[in-house]
C-alpha cells in the first residue's frame, strides 16, 4: 500500500484503508503504555535506593500528575520519525527504544513546565493547578518550593533511563550531548525571556518581533521540535554528513534549517492561544499580558499600531494590581477590534505565510534514492511534513 515516498500507514491513520488504520487515539495508548513501564522503571529504582516510602509515594505522584497530561506530540514524533526513516513498521524493541526517547522528551518538558510555572507565577497547566500549587501536603502552605527540587528530579530521570536503556548503543554519547545542549540552549532562552520581562520593571518599548523571534528560537524550538528529530536520527544511524548525487548533506543542520522556523511558528501559536483561547481550549490561563511577556501579539501590535493603540498597550500591558483585570480586557479588546489592530486576522495571515515557507523549505530536502531509503540512515521529506501535519490549525 506504501510507495517508498510515501508516510506509512502507522502514521498517517486518517488517509488510509479502515483496516490499515491506526487511530490516533490508539496511537497514543499505546504510547502511553509505555510510560507505565518506565513509570514502574524508574518507581523500583527509587525503592533499590531504599528510599522511605513517602518519597517513593511522593515522586510518583510527581510523574504522574506532570509527564503523561499532555499532546505528547514531542514524544510520539520521535517514534513517527524513526517509522518514517526506516519506511517499516518497528519492531517490538524498537518501537520500545522509540518511545523511551520519546518519554525522556516529555520528562524534559515536564522538567520545564514545572519550573516555568513557578516562574511565571502561572495558575493552572493541562486543566488543572500547576504542580507548585498544589497542597495535599499539611502545612507547607498553598505555593510549596519543593516543586524546584520535584522538576530536577523529572530531568534526573532521563539520564537514568538514557543509561540503563542505551549505555552499550554506539550513540549513547550522541544521544546524552543531545540532550544536554538542548537543555542548556532552552534556559538560555528562558534567561532572555525572564530578563526582557523582569517582574518590577516591565518595558515594552523594547520589545520587536526581532527579540521575539530570539527569545522563542531558544526557549522552545530546539526541544520542542528539533530535539525529536534529532534523537530519532542518531537511533536510526544518520550520520552527520552524506551525499546524495555527488552533493554533501550535513542531516543535523538541515534538520535545524527546517525545525527551527517550525518551532519559531508554533510558539507563535502558543502566545496567540494565550490570549485568545480559552482555559477549556488550552487547559491554561493566560498570563502573558498581565505578565508583560514579549509575546508575538504584543510585538505585532507595537509594530502595526498607531501612537494611540501604542499608549494604550504602554498604560495597560504588564501590569499587576487592583485594576489588573480591567487593564488586561482593554488590551484584549484593542487586540480583537476588527477595525483596529485585528491580531486573530493577521494572525492567520502569519499562519498561512508560516506554513507556506516552512512547507518550501521542506521541498528543498535532498531525497535518498529509493534503494537507500530501505536503510534508513537518510533524512527525508515526510520526517518534516508529519510532523508540521501534527501542528497546522492548532486549537489547543
Ligand atoms: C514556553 O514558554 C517555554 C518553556 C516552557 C521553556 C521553559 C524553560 C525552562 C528552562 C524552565 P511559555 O511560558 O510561553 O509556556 P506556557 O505558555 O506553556 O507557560
Ligand atoms: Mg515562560
Ligand atoms: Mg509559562
Ligand atoms: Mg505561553
Amino acid at each position: 500500500a506504501s510507495k517508498s515516498s510515501s508516510i506509512p500507514s502507522q502514521i498517517l491513520s486518517h488517509s488510509t484503508p479502515a483496516h490499515m488504520a491506526i487511530s490516533k487515539a490508539d496511537k497514543r495508548n499505546k504510547f502511553l503504555a509505555v510510560f507505565e513501564r518506565i513509570r514502574e522503571e524508574l518507581i523500583n529504582h527509587m525503592k533499590s535506593e531504599n528510599m522511605p516510602e513517602d518519597a517513593v509515594t511522593w515522586f510518583n505522584e510527581n510523574l504522574v500528575y506532570n509527564v503523561p497530561g499532555g499532546k505528547l506530540n514531542r514524544g510520539i514524533s520521535v517514534v513517527d520519525t524513526v517509522t518514517i526513516l526506516l519506511n517499516r513498521p518497528l519492531t517490538d524493541d524498537e518501537y520500545f527504544k522509540a518511545a523511551l526517547l520519546g518519554w525522556c522528551i516529555e520528562l524534559l518538558q515536564a522538567f520545564f513546565l514545572v519550573s516555568d510555572d513557578m516562574m511565571d507565577a502561572s495558575i493552572s497547566r493541562r486543566g488543572q493547578p500547576c504542580w507548585y500549587r498544589v497542597h495535599d501536603v499539611k502545612g507547607l502552605g498553598k505555593v510549596h518550593n519543593i516543586a524546584i527540587n520535584d522538576s530536577f528530579m523529572l530531568e534526573g530521570a532521563i539520564y537514568h533511563l538514557l543509561k540503563t536503556h542505551f549505555r552499550r548503543e554506539s550513540y549513547y554519547v550522541d544521544l546524552l550531548e543531545l540532550f544536554q545542549e538542548v537543555t542548556y540552549k532552552t534556559e538560555m532562552g528562558q534567561l532572555v525571556d525572564l530578563i526582557t520581562a523582569p517582574e518590577d520593571n516591565i518595558d515594552i518599548r523594547k520589545y520587536n518581533l526581532d527579540k521575539h523571534t530570539f527569545i522563542v528560537r531558544y526557549k522552545t524550538a530546539f526541544y520542542s521540535f528539533y530535539l525529536s528529530v534529532a534523537l530519532a536520527m542518531r537511533m536510526c544511524g544518520v550520520p552527520d554528513v552524506y551525499e546524495i548525487n555527488g552533493k554533501t548533506i550535513e542531516a543535523y543542520k538541515e534538520a535545524d534549517r527546517i525545525l527551527i522556523p517550525m518551532g519559531e511558528f508554533f510558539q507563535v501559536q502558543d502566545d496567540y492561544l494565550d490570549y485568545h483561547g480559552t482555559e477549556a481550549e488550552i487547559g491554561k490561563i493566560g498570563t502573558d499580558i498581565v505578565d508583560g511577556k514579549c509575546s508575538w501579539c504584543v510585538c505585532t501590535a507595537l509594530t502595526y499600531g498607531t501612537e494611540a493603540q501604542k499608549q494604550l498597550l504602554y498604560e495597560n500591558y504588564g501590569k499587576k494590581g487592583a485594576d489588573q483585570a480591567a487593564q488586561e480586557q482593554a488590551v484584549k479588546d484593542m487586540y480583537n477590534d476588527e477595525q483596529g489592530l485585528n491580531i486573530p486576522r493577521r494572525y492567520e495571515e502569519y499562519q498561512k505565510k508560516a506554513v507556506g515557507d516552512i512547507n518550501a523549505m521542506i521541498d528543498q530536502v535532498p531525497e535518498p534514492e529509493a534503494h537507500e531509503v530501505g536503510k534508513g540512515n537518510r533524512l527525508r521529506r515526510d520526517a518534516f511534513r508529519a510532523f508540521l501535519s501534527k501542528i497546522t490549525d492548532r486549537k489547543a
